[in-house]
């Protein structure tokens, strides 16, 4: 049975293109920084973001922990998002490897910070006060139904940010998908940040990494970090040929994700039993709740879903996220809605 799997789009297999650049890879040892493809994949990405200089890391989450240790010492705070990845997915590390308080304020349904409550959430000069140090944005906002952030919203919380000594950072995990959602280049929604992550082993379908891009001395402060962490690697150019190949080939049909997205949604919004988010999908994800008659909880559902060869997340006890991705095809879209159908029929809806 051909499994449609959409789970994320973290599950993405590397393209027969990019293992055959990874058979082929140039490769040296990167902790002297002696590896032509690590060297190529961060010059590229930091022309792409438009930023001085960029480093390879092992993941998103080590590219936000060791973004957000660079920017603030121990005990200083960042003002970010509740439903941040940084605060929900990652373990605490800020806190618990950096010493960083999160100052959660509310996110907006559409991803954003307003901009009025990172205004009121940054401290005066007082001793019995956290540092202001750093404001972190998301791009696209993955528990926001993944919501992509304007060049102007993300302009404006710069320059917020700035006025008051502030750094910005921005978890730009699937930042392409935004830049293709709103139609410009990713290093205009970069370019009022200090410093940015992006995923190359989500939508971009490479198996392994992330960058962190930003001024020269910061991306020096983040190498030492990266080392502290045990992130070093050594001959990962291997990984890096498959994200070169992600850059160069992966980003432009990010839009055939988004489209298969809407069709997905246009299809489950006939099923009854099934209540889609307004205004889902915002770009690859397609999020759904189970209505309150249906007699049978989200992990229910999703296992008869399995047993379908449809395989799809569960958010909270009725709720399912949907991610449309490089390996789920046109005519995997009815298949999914067919699977949905059935599933919920089972249930007597
Ligand atoms: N997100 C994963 C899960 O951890 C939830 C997913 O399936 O979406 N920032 C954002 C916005 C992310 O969505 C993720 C991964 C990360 C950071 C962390 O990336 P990794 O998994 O590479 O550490």
């Amino acid at each position: 049975m051909n499994e449609i799997d959409l789970r994320s789009d973290t599950v993405t297999k590397p393209t027969p293109a990019m293992r055959e650049a990874m058979a082929r890879a140039e490769v040296g040892d990167d902790v002297y920084g002696e590896d032509p493809s690590i060297n190529r994949l961060q010059e590229m990405a930091a022309e792409r973001m438009g930023k001085e200089a960029a480093l390879f890391v092992a993941s998103g989450t080590m590219g936000n922990l060791s973004a957000i240790l660079a920017h603030c010492g121990r005990g200083d705070e960042v003002i970010l998002g509740d439903k941040a990845h940084t605060v929900l997915f990652e373990a605490g590390g800020i806190a618990a490897l950096g010493g960083v308080h999160p100052r959660q304020i509310p996110n907006q349904p559409d991803g954003t910070l307003a901009l009025q409550d990172i205004r009121d959430a940054i401290r005066s000069e007082d001793a019995h006060h956290p540092i202001s140090r750093l404001v972190a944005l998301e791009n696209t906002h993955n528990r926001c139904g993944g919501a992509p952030l304007s060049v102007e919203y993300t302009r404006q919380a710069g320059e917020l940010a700035h006025e008051h000594g502030l750094f910005l950072h921005i978890d730009g995990a699937r930042l392409f998908n935004a830049a293709v959602a709103e139609g410009v280049e990713a290093r205009e929604l970069a370019e009022p940040a200090d410093s940015v992550t992006f995923c190359l082993s989500k939508g971009l379908c490479a198996p392994v990494g992330s960058l962190v891009c930003g001024p020269r001395d910061f991306i020096a402060r983040v190498h030492r970090i990266r080392k502290q962490l045990g992130g070093g690697m050594r001959q990962a150019g291997v990984l890096a040929a498959a994200g070169i190949v992600a850059l160069e080939s992966m980003v432009d049909r990010l839009a055939d994700d988004h489209r298969r997205a809407r069709l997905l949604a246009q299809g489950l919004a006939t099923i009854p039993g099934l209540e889609l988010d307004p205004g889902t999908p915002k770009t690859n994800m397609v999020f759904c709740s189970l209505a309150d008659d249906v007699p049978m909880d989200a992990t229910q559902v999703a296992a008869a879903l399995a047993e379908r060869g449809v395989r799809v997340g569960v958010v909270s006890p009725r709720r399912f996220r949907l991610v449309t991705h490089y390996w789920i095809e046109d005519e995997d879209v009815p298949q999914a809605v067919d699977a949905f159908c059935e599933a919920l029929r089972g249930s007597g809806v």
